[in-house]
């Protein structure tokens, strides 16, 4: 077993995370698997093994049933559950979106298993639910009234949020936007929709809601992932985030943190580490179908080990540098000074 990756002198929990999923039989929409599938809970010690503290779920991967089982052979582990996450996009059911469904049978479904993922949340000992907009969307123009869904939207979390209060301060909510695919639209696309939809929420349930932005997701709508982080930051939202590589706009990669980007990623960490920020930090990332089984932590190993190397260059950018250049209005030279600090060069 490898030790676990650690940040120094980051607030809060300073381990990583990753999700279950991430380490998949290496099935695409053109092919099905092409390595044997790890039954859930034995993918737990693969996680530790490759130096994760935290692990996260689906309720298709981690049903209500198997949460006893889970939180012991996590806590045996040394591992905790940083987020868990209603499925709203694996059952056909939902193929056409659960809270946004035009069908009022299939919201009312959707509404239930987030209750119960709520409960299941607080069951696993984590603090975070995250909702992913999987299916929430549209292929086709005038499928949907647009208004409505973002009417059952606001609804639908008003619900899900005041069941939530019974649990006082335990339990939040971490929505976690992306541009399309599945759907070739889809509804909270991006951090500036998802804080709008916040401030559309009843005053009570507001404060539990916050965002789980992508880098990559940031990358396939085109934005920025820095300055998405930021804008959660300063709307006091940021509740948890998901690092990953993305190359360009693309299908969903889920590549290694650290692979495409070095230089944003580096910049990223020091927006985190100013911040002050103190949620999990973990990956998304997707162990790629031309790896073996036996090769299949690869892709956990190689984005904590960047991300540990990128975090350390990160505390050691001289903030008093950055400030000379934005002063001096040199943004080409800043970027020149990053690029020092990430290749080890005075
Ligand atoms: C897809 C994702 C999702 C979410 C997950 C939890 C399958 O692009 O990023 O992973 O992260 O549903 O929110
Ligand atoms: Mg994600």
């Amino acid at each position: 077993m490898r030790n676990r990756f650690i940040l120094k002198a980051k607030a809060g929990p300073s381990g990583v995370g990753a999700g279950v999923w991430n380490l998949g039989p290496g099935g695409d929409p053109f092919g099905g698997p092409t390595r044997e599938s790890i039954p859930i809970l034995e993918r737990l010690p693969l996680l530790a093994e490759a130096g994760m503290s935290f692990y996260e779920a689906h309720d298709h991967e981690i049903p209500p049933a198997d949460a006893g089982k889970a939180a012991k052979i996590a806590g045996q582990l040394g591992l905790s559950c940083a987020m868990y996450t209603p499925s709203f996009f694996a059952d056909p059911i939902f193929k056409d979106g659960a809270m946004t469904s035009n069908d009022a049978a299939i919201r009312g479904k959707g509404l239930e298993n987030a209750r119960t993922a709520v409960d299941t949340t607080v069951a696993l000992g984590a603090r975070t639910m995250v909702f992913w907009n999987g299916r929430e969307g549209f292929d086709f123009v005038l499928a949907k009234n647009g208004r409505d869904s973002f009417k059952r939207l606001v609804e639908g979390f008003n619900a899900v949020g005041q069941y939530a209060r019974k649990y006082g301060d335990k339990v939040r909510f971490a929505i976690e936007p992306k541009p399309n695919e599945p759907r070739a639209n889809m509804y909270l696309a991006n951090v500036g929709e998802v804080l709008y939809l916040i401030s559309r929420l009843d005053p009570e349930v507001q404060p539990l809601f916050g965002v789980n932005p992508e880098t990559a997701h940031s990358r396939i709508a085109g934005l920025d992932y820095i300055w998405d982080v930021e804008l959660c930051l300063e709307a006091g939202k940021l509740f948890h985030i998901h690092l990953n590589g993305q190359d360009g706009q693309r299908f969903d990669q889920d590549l290694p943190f650290g692979y495409t980007e070095p230089l944003k990623d580096l910049a990223l960490l020091v927006v985190l580490q100013d911040a002050g920020y103190a949620d999990f930090i973990c990956f998304d990332v997707k162990a790629p179908r031309t790896d073996s089984v036996e090769n299949i932590q690869d892709i956990l190993t190689v984005s904590g080990q960047n991300l540990v190397w990128l975090w350390e260059r990160a505390l050691a950018v001289d903030r008093s540098k950055i400030e000379q250049f934005r002063a001096e209005n040199r943004p080409t030279a800043l970027t020149g000074y990053l690029a020092s600090c990430l290749y080890g060069t005075k």
